[in-house]
């Protein structure tokens, strides 16, 4: 330890990291990073106290804006593009498996388990397209992988997640699938609109802070996963929608775009969306980095 100034203070609080209970290589780096960086952060930009008290404030109500329906510390960091850079940095595509990108604040656990074609449409809107989707998940060598599970979410017609919207019922235009022992999936779902991300309360406040719009193109999420394959979490977007370009979140991977077409009548839907995914062989990172 030692008594502190501008020059030394950094490396003062590294150095006592560890000194009073053990700590792991991996605590270390990860704490080392943060007070390096953070300092250097401080130092660059001479951040004053009142503004410091300000972002405790901001944290303190961002948290309070937490439960079970709104996750605001995702949202945030994804307005600040940190989401997207944490899954490239987990993720790294190497092959060709497909692309993930972030999850975002509004998975919901358990969605709706239904049959190969079933539809998540709960309530209808005047404005909805609905929408076939469907395609394979292949292994690296492009063989379909059966029974591999998918969840599905988007928002609705209206531009709202479910969760958030009190007039739909629960799980609307959620499901969870399973691919046939071709490696085929399908559902039924609309033609995801684009919409502006929560911009209330503190997520709002920094979108204003950084001069921002809210907006995100149209995109359906997936959670693709199997047993032996590293689960993907990804989404598509569409090809039509506005917003591809300047994304409020920074997730859109052009491989993950595609386009919405005119149904065959016999499919019984406005449009047709065809997406092929590959997995990886491996297992989730959580699992690699643990051993
Ligand atoms: C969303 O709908 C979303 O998908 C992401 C990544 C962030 C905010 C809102
Ligand atoms: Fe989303």
């Amino acid at each position: 330890m030692g008594i502190v100034n501008q020059d030394n203070i950094t490396d003062v609080v590294i150095g006592s990291l560890g000194q009073h209970g053990t700590i792991t290589d991996r605590e270390r780096e990860i704490a080392t990073g943060i007070i390096k960086h953070m300092h250097a952060f401080i130092k660059d930009v001479k951040l004053q106290h009142h503004e410091f008290l300000a972002a405790c404030d901001y944290l303190a109500r961002a948290g309070q804006l937490c439960d079970d329906n709104r996750q605001e510390f995702i949202l945030l960091a994804d307005i600040l593009g940190i989401e997207v850079l944490v899954d490239m940095m987990t993720n790294p595509v190497e092959g060709n498996e497909s692309e993930s990108t972030v999850l975002g604040p509004f998975y919901r656990e358990n969605p709706p388990v239904l049959p190969k074609g079933a539809s998540t449409i709960q309530k209808h809107f005047d404005n909805e397209e609905t929408a076939y989707f469907e395609g394979y998940i292949k292994d690296e060598s492009g063989n379909g992988i059966a029974g591999v599970t998918i969840d599905v979410w988007e928002d609705a017609p209206n531009g709202v997640y479910e969760n958030l919207d009190p007039d739909q019922p629960e799980y609307n235009l959620r499901g969870r699938f399973e691919t046939d022992e071709n490696g085929h999936y399908a559902f039924v779902a609309v033609r995801p609109v684009p919409y502006p991300i929560p911009d209330d309360e503190t997520a709002g406040e920094l979108l204003r802070f950084m001069g921002h719009h809210p907006n995100r193109p149209g995109h359906m999420h997936f959670i693709i996963s199997k047993d032996g394959y590293r689960p993907l979490i990804s989404q598509i977007y569409d090809a039509d929608s506005d917003w591809l370009e300047n994304d409020s979140v920074f997730a859109v991977k052009q491989s993950l775009i595609g386009k919405f077409k005119t149904a065959a009548k016999e499919l019984g839907t406005d449009l047709h969306f065809e997406f092929d995914f590959v997995l990886k062989e491996g297992a989730a990172a959580q699992a690699v980095a643990a051993e």
